[in-house]
């Protein structure tokens, strides 16, 4: 078994603007600059054989490459926030590419979940009880202009994420191009 996600690695002109704006908002567990990334597809613990079948499926899938852009700062948990992240702007050639992905995956036998899809960038974690949600919520204000790039995408990639006490490693198994 192998856990595994795909995802979108951030391009490295973008990714000191994440780190800086991480660096801005006070969160217990904030994702270091090599972790950043943006998840089309999360895969869970797959079968190796059924992860191979992904993985030919996604050299076969044909997508454009595409510009992203970031904006704005936001959480998901709504008035306990659990994770901060950079927002994405608007945009169909990743939301199609998205669609791609999971179809290409279910169609290989991995088990990706049905909900709607929020392109983000997590920036931290924390537990709303331990958190200080004002100082937060204050830095997220001050942060919520925030927007970088555009940036080219060129390709996307299978992770397996190695669970370790000192947080998790993402480790990229293959690369697909986007053209
Ligand atoms: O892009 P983000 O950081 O939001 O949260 C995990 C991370 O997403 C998510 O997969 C990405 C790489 O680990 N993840 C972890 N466990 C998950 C689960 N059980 C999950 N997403 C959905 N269901």
């Amino acid at each position: 078994m192998i856990r595994a996600f795909v995802a979108i690695g951030m391009p490295p002109e973008i990714l000191p603007r994440l780190d800086a704006l991480a660096d801005s908002l006070p969160m217990p567990r904030r994702v270091p600059e090599e972790n950043m990334h943006l998840t089309l597809a999360f895969l869970g613990e797959t079968p190796n054989p059924v992860l191979e079948e992904a993985h030919l499926a996604f050299e076969a899938l044909r997508a454009p490459a595409f510009d992203l852009e970031l904006s704005g700062v936001n959480s998901f948990g709504g008035t306990k926030p659990r994770l901060v992240y950079a927002g994405v702007a608007p945009n169909p050639a990743l939301m199609a590419l998205q669609k791609k992905v999971t179809n290409a995956a279910r169609l290989a036998g991995c088990t990706v979940e049905s909900r709607r899809f929020t392109p983000h960038v997590t920036l931290g974690r924390f537990s709303p009880e331990a958190a200080d949600l004002g100082r937060l919520q204050a830095a997220m204000v001050r942060a919520a202009t925030f927007s970088a790039g555009p940036a080219r995408i060129n390709e996307f990639t299978l992770y397996q994420s190695h669970l370790t006490a000192d947080g998790p490693i993402y480790e990229p198994l293959a690369s697909y191009p986007l053209r």
